[in-house]
């Protein structure tokens, strides 16, 4: 079961994952991703959906032929979880 983050947790996010902001209008993180072309921005998105499926949390996301929009929260604790800073590092880890 996912686990809400703490304060402590929320105040270490910056240096946890530096790449992702806090969306402005719910509890989630959001970030932009850029590609080449549709087909590197599919191919990310493809690497991404297999980790999601891997642990059964997936993201709330938009593609734009080379650009992917990409919210993180968990909808079963209304907000952010640890579930989302793990999926975070996996998509980080992803880009290379
Ligand atoms: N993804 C996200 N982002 N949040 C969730 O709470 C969530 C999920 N829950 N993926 C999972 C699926 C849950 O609904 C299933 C039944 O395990």
């Amino acid at each position: 079961m996912a686990r809400r983050l703490t304060d402590a947790e929320r105040a270490n996010l910056g240096t946890t994952i530096p790449g992702w902001a806090p969306a402005l209008d719910r509890d989630a993180l959001r970030r932009e991703f850029k590609f080449a072309d549709f087909s590197e921005a599919w191919g990310f998105m493809t690497r991404v959906a297999l980790a999601a499926e891997k642990w059964d949390h997936h993201p709330d996301w938009s593609n734009v032929w080379n650009t992917v929009h990409i919210e993180l929260s968990t909808h079963d604790v209304g907000g952010l979880s640890d579930n989302d800073v793990r999926l975070a590092q996996a998509i980080d880890k992803i880009l290379g």
